[in-house]
């Protein structure tokens, strides 16, 4: 809970959509699907045994993450009276935009494992729908909170994930990434973050991934970044930026003053120094390489599912022409 799992996939959207507070927020598995640019956004809210979802809002970003703030409030307060099951949300995916390929492809966000527990509903269905996104998914990414991590073993936060290890583990080999969030909340003291990965690399070891592929990223960093480059940050997300990471990029003048570049002249270096593209495109090099085996795989079998259908075929035939020659002869 809260070690930035909603904000990081914002920062891959490149959109503030998916709502993010200091509650357990996400309270049940949202899918995000990515559209054109030209589509208005909207949000769905789907209902146990209704097929078709009811359109909670429809607008840009801001619009739609205040009513779904709005509405898992009332969720989570008053209890699941309407068997909200998912919510979907339409919006373009800026990562997904530039590759066609991927135009299918589905983000999922999931509650975080201490979430299912303080969320006011079905909590075993909860962890059903979460289990069922990660087994049917072809990338795994779990989002670690560095500021936690610092302080805390790992097995603190691993404890509840590790319940569902065996069924995690089985299917997922080489499609589970670790991304150690919020790493801008190093500060001078603290230890050097290759070193906490090498550290984090082993502790996950242990716990039954080998070979643990660890990105650190700063989600909150990369989102502003993205809006910023891209001219549609509002002023107070301009504000949050100068306030919590501009100070990094700081110059001194000829009288050794601090000069802190406009945010619009640092952000392409904040977006890389984010992590996030990095993240973006191996992980999406790995779905599009996985995806396109799985694609071949298929179409194998479907192949020769029909070859041995024809066999069949052609043996009963042959069969058939045994026996008529033994009545013949
Ligand atoms: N400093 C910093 N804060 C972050 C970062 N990512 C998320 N946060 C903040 O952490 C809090 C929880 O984030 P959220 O995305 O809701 O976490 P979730 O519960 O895992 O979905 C919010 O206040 C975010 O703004 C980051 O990279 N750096
Ligand atoms: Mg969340």
């Amino acid at each position: 809970m809260k070690a930035g799992k909603s904000t990081f996939l914002n920062a891959v959207i490149g959109a503030d959509v998916l709502a993010s507070e200091n509650a357990a927020c996400t309270i049940c598995r949202t899918d995000i699907r990515h559209i054109d640019a030209g589509q208005v956004p909207r949000l769905l809210e789907y209902r146990e045994g209704q097929t078709t979802p009811v359109v909670i809002a429809k607008g840009d970003a801001g619009e739609i993450q205040q009513k779904f703030l709005v509405r898992t409030r009332k969720i989570r307060e008053r209890g699941n009276l309407d068997n909200t099951i998912r919510f979907e949300i339409e919006h373009p995916i800026e990562a997904i935009s530039a590759l066609s390929s991927l135009s299918g492809f589905t983000l999922v966000d999931t509650p975080g494992p201490n979430e299912w527990e303080s969320a006011n509903s079905n909590t075993v269905a909860l962890k059903q729908t979460a289990l069922e996104a990660l087994r049917t998914c072809n990338a795994i990414l779990f989002i670690l909170n560095y500021a936690a991590y610092k302080d805390n073993a790992v097995s603190d936060l691993f404890k509840e994930v590790i319940q569902n290890r065996q069924e995690l583990l089985a299917d997922n080999k080489g499609k589970i990434y670790f991304i150690l969030n919020k790493v801008d909340q190093k500060t001078e003291k603290d230890r050097e973050i290759p070193d906490v990965i090498k550290d984090l690399k082993r502790e996950l070891a242990g716990f039954g991934f080998p070979n643990p592929i660890i990105y650190p990223a700063s989600s909150r960093q990369g989102l502003l970044a993205k809006l910023i480059k891209r001219g549609e940050a509002t002023k107070s997300q301009e504000k949050d930026f100068e306030d919590f990471f501009s100070a990094k990029y700081a110059e001194r003048d000829d009288k050794g003053r601090r000069v802190i570049p406009l945010p619009s002249e640092i952000a392409p270096q904040a977006l890389e120094d984010s992590g996030i593209p990095t993240i973006q495109e191996t992980v999406i090099q790995t779905i599009t390489k996985n995806s396109g085996w799985n694609l071949l795989s298929d179409v194998l079998e479907i192949l020769d599912k029909a070859t041995k259908a024809i066999e069949d075929n052609l043996n009963t035939q042959i069969n058939g022409w045994a026996t008529e020659i033994k009545t013949l002869k």
